[in-house]
């Protein structure tokens, strides 16, 4: 991946370090304004001056759920990092919550029930006092809790209590910040129905999972009055030689982003995960990666013309992101919608 981003820096004159940020878009993006020729110097401050502070933006994430639902996977096929180990049983490590820092995106991995009664009091009031917790503006610190279902389990009762009663009644009003997602789908039948071939599952398996989307969202709807729409995936695994990519793990990528805050989504580019492979298999009924790739850019767009009347320059700064480079946007463009669409186009 990194080599694809070297050969597209190279090919524009603009671009001295074609290694430097390789893995950091918005640095590259910075790069590409301050050496640009044609966009005024006032413009350019205040872009600048933007996107730093949209690279100094934090989103937190708390992902929860049982132990073995597929925490640490999940983390690590979504962001450009193995920074969240993949194993089963209880050791100290995974008994409280473990911070994970990426570039701008803060994961907060915290077990959810069934791991004792001692256990699961420590864990909700952990998983309680970080939801209601607020940063020094006043905001909420949580932007998103990800509540994973292990979608092999028949039981999900204590997950269904960990959302019923220690999540949803810290949330406050505004539930937009809960998603939750059933992880496993390959093993929803015990592993039957799932085409290994095509990594995707066969109309038997659908149906099931498509059943308990819906029994999941009634029981939520019906036990707390709040309306939520699980979305069901696989986040893969690596076992030895063996592995399986992950599926509809851009359908998920694509959940959290709605869920995320419209000026917050642009500092996604920083820190998913730059493999191909994570995001190629899904259930097509739409086009996530596109809604992914639109939807970081605006966020960009809008970010970088923050607080100025520079709406013209600034559009035609960054044209539109599925837009060849060099064909209907000018020479300034060039620069900066070739950062951000070479980052986008190696990844999917
Ligand atoms: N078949 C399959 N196995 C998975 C999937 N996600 C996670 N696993 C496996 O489930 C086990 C527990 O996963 P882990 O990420 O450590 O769960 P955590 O305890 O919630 O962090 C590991 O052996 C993973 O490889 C999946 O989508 N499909
Ligand atoms: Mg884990």
């Amino acid at each position: 991946m990194l080599l694809d981003h070297t050969a597209n820096f190279k090919t524009r004159q603009s671009y001295q370090e074609p290694s430097m940020h390789a893995n950091n878009p918005l640095s590259a993006i910075i790069d590409s304004v301050m050496k640009d020729q044609q966009i005024s110097e006032e413009s350019k401050n205040i872009i600048l001056r933007n996107l730093t502070q949209l690279k100094n933006t934090k989103v937190n994430i708390l992902i929860t759920g049982a132990t073995g639902c597929g925490k640490s996977s999940t983390i690590n096929a979504l962001f450009n990092t193995e920074v969240a180990k993949v194993g089963q049983g209880v050791d100290p490590e995974t008994m409280d919550i473990t911070q994970y820092e990426l570039e701008n995106i803060i994961l907060f991995d915290s077990p959810g029930l069934g791991d004792g009664k001692e256990a699961d009091r420590r864990h909700s009031k952990n998983i309680t006092d970080l939801l209601l917790k607020r940063e020094a503006d006043g905001n909420l610190l949580i932007d998103l809790v990800l509540v994973i279902l292990d979608g092999s389990s028949r039981d999900l009762g204590t997950s269904f209590e960990l959302i019923e009663n220690v999540i949803i009644p810290s949330l406050g009003s505004d539930t937009s910040r809960l998603l939750i997602a059933i992880n496993q789908a390959d093993m929803a039948m015990k592993g039957r129905f799932w085409d290994k071939e095509n990594n995707q599952p066969e109309p038997q398996l659908i149906q099931f999972l498509n059943e308990k989307v819906e029994s999941t969202r009634r029981r939520i709807h019906e036990a707390t009055g709040v309306d939520v729409t699980p979305i069901y995936y696989s986040a893969g695994y690596k076992e030895g030689r063996d592995m399986q990519n992950p599926y509809n793990l851009s359908k998920l990528l694509a959940h959290i982003l709605r869920h995320t805050k419209q000026e917050k989504r642009a500092v996604f580019v920083q820190d998913i995960n730059q493999d191909k492979r994570m995001w190629e298999d899904d259930d097509e009924l739409e086009d996530y990666r596109t809604e992914i790739k639109q939807s970081i850019f605006e966020s960009i767009k809008s970010a970088a013309s923050k607080g100025a009347d520079i709406g013209g320059e600034i559009g035609s700064l960054f044209g539109a992101p599925g837009r060849a480079i060099g064909s209907a946007v000018g020479a300034v463009v060039g620069g900066v919608v070739g950062a951000v669409t070479s980052f986008f186009s190696s990844w999917f």
